[in-house]
């Protein structure tokens, strides 16, 4: 229907799908399309990415290049091309930057895969399963986003559990680690405040198939019980709903991938040398199958698991059961559940993250951190790893706070292999105490002792952190302002961040 909403002290021109109903903070719209006309101009748009990777936040809507992972294209909207995309595109929710410092957000409350779209004019909200009602609110942009998030809270549940302190593998050894590397690790960090220790890709003797490798010769329960003895939890590295070409599970059980309509297998990505495919998790076979592989992981003894590639699961494709592909995951995610428990720690990454909610302990809510700012011959594609593109993602999520805990990436004290400056390293430190989750792979003797003190310290703090600006913030008393991080004319420069 075509009517006038009253939002915020706003007067919209609109076309939606029935009578809107008021609700804290905005109005409900019924499922179904949504076009709103707004009187902004080109002014900020928030845009959200569907996947932990895929780039998050405010961008003008006159910036031309905002470039997703290449798998989102095709995934979120056919349509789509993965560059210059116009209007500018969101997954579940989107916002405007209005003249007088509030913001018009519209988020969808479902797992349809909800859509908002806006150029100067207009922004439009359309779903693939419209079954789930829009939130509209118009007002300060802490608050509207706080009763959207507690609205997908109410409908998809919320997880409380806390990790403690992570060190993970990855990113200093990255896939080339060992049994021998772990259990030094393991050694030079007793006594240091981590809870965890996680195993990070590369223990696996090819993605999808989740046995020890070569390189673990006394297996994986032996090594999570040397982690236990050195005080620590232990954690795993698994990408369960995808498996490399290179795979003898895909070898072997090639009818249990997601095929297209012509019965090829769809590729969702390349890595580890070769594409990799997704399992169609609503088959009863493929359910048996993750089950087993999970029923083995709990049996090693990890109870920390950090589970990667999972928007695998969610992609648009034909299924044995005919369910809507959010729904897919979830019902997938829940079998992963029921058989690690309740006590077990599940860190979703590459997840859709509002189809994650309620499930996961733990979301990582921007790309990879890595050892240098970004990388410029890719100054544009924010969803690769770096740690600009972390922060800048992270830093935009972070009002989904009360669904799970953030985690926005690992940190480095570390100046061995690293191009990190201190001001770098500062914004990740800083990140991380805001998101109050903290993790790191620097192994403890890769430190100097400066440096071991300023990790000590920081896994030791507790800081009282205030929000006073959408980026700027105080850390126990100090100001910190993450604009220069964030400003886009900053970014793409032929000169690094402008300190
Ligand atoms: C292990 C890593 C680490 C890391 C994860 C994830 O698009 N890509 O091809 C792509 C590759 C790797 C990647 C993210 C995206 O990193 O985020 O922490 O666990 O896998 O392989």
């Amino acid at each position: 229907m075509e009517t006038t909403l009253d939002v915020g002290g706003l007067r919209l021109p609109a076309h939606i799908g029935g009578r809107p109903s008021t609700t804290d903070g905005g109005l409900l719209l019924p499922a179904g399309d949504v076009g709103i006309t707004h009187p902004f101009g080109a002014t900020g748009f928030y845009r959200h990415g569907w996947t932990s990777w895929s780039p998050t936040g405010w961008w003008p809507l006159t910036r031309a290049s905002w470039r997703g992972p290449a798998f989102e294209s095709p995934v979120v909207s056919a349509s789509a091309s993965s560059e210059g995309q116009r209007p500018l595109h969101s997954s579940a929710v989107g916002a405007l930057d209005g003249p007088d410092g509030n913001v018009l957000l519209l988020g969808g409350l479902g797992l349809g895969m909800p859509r908002i779209e806006s150029d100067d004019r207009t922004m439009t909200g359309h779903s693939e399963e419209p079954t789930a009602p829009w939130f509209l609110g118009y007002g300060s942009e802490q608050a509207l986003f706080a009763r959207y998030a507690d609205l997908l809270v109410e409908r998809l549940g919320q997880r409380n559990r806390r990790a403690g302190n992570v060190w993970c593998s990855w990113y200093s050894y990255f896939g080339n680690i060992t049994e021998t590397r772990i259990r030094e690790a393991v050694e030079v960090m007793r006594g240091l405040a981590f809870d965890i220790v996680q195993v990070d890709d590369g223990w696996q003797p090819c993605v999808g198939d989740w046995h020890a490798g070569p390189d673990f010769p006394s297996g994986m329960a032996a090594l999570a019980e040397h982690i236990r003895e050195g005080g620590f939890r232990p954690g795993l590295w698994l990408a369960p709903f995808i498996a490399s070409a290179k795979s003898r599970l895909f070898h072997d059980r090639r009818h249990l991938f997601l095929h297209d309509g012509e019965g090829a297998p769809i590729v969702v990505g390349h890595n580890w040398g070769a594409p990799f495919y997704a399992l169609d998790t609503t088959l009863p076979e493929t359910v048996d199958h993750i089950v087993d592989v999970f029923g083995r992981v709990k049996a090693w003894g990890y109870d920390y698991l950090k589970l990667d590639f999972m928007y695998a699961a969610a992609i648009a494709a034909p299924r044995s059961q005919d369910v809507p592909r959010e729904l897919a995951f979830r019902e997938a995610v829940s079998v992963v559940r029921s058989i690690v428990g309740e006590d077990t720690y599940l860190l979703g990454c590459g997840v859709p993250v509002i189809s994650s909610i309620g499930l996961f302990d733990g979301v990582r809510v921007g790309p990879d951190t890595a050892p240098y700012w970004y990388n410029r011959a890719c100054a544009n594609d924010y969803s690769r790893p770096g740690a600009r593109n972390a922060v800048f993602t992270s830093l935009h999520r972070l009002w989904l706070r009360d669904a799970f805990e953030l985690d926005p990436d690992v940190v480095y004290f570390r100046t061995r292999y690293n191009l990190l400056d201190e001001t770098h390293k500062r914004y990740l430190t800083d990140l991380a105490r805001v998101c109050d989750f903290r993790g790191t792979s620097d192994p403890i003797d890769w430190l100097e002792s400066d440096e071991s003190s300023a990790l000590a310290e920081f896994l030791n703090g507790k800081p009282r952190v205030t929000q006073v600006g959408r980026y700027q913030f105080t850390i126990d008393g100090r100001d910190v302002d993450f604009w220069p991080a964030i400003d886009p004319e900053r970014q793409t420069a032929d000169h690094d961040l402008v300190k």
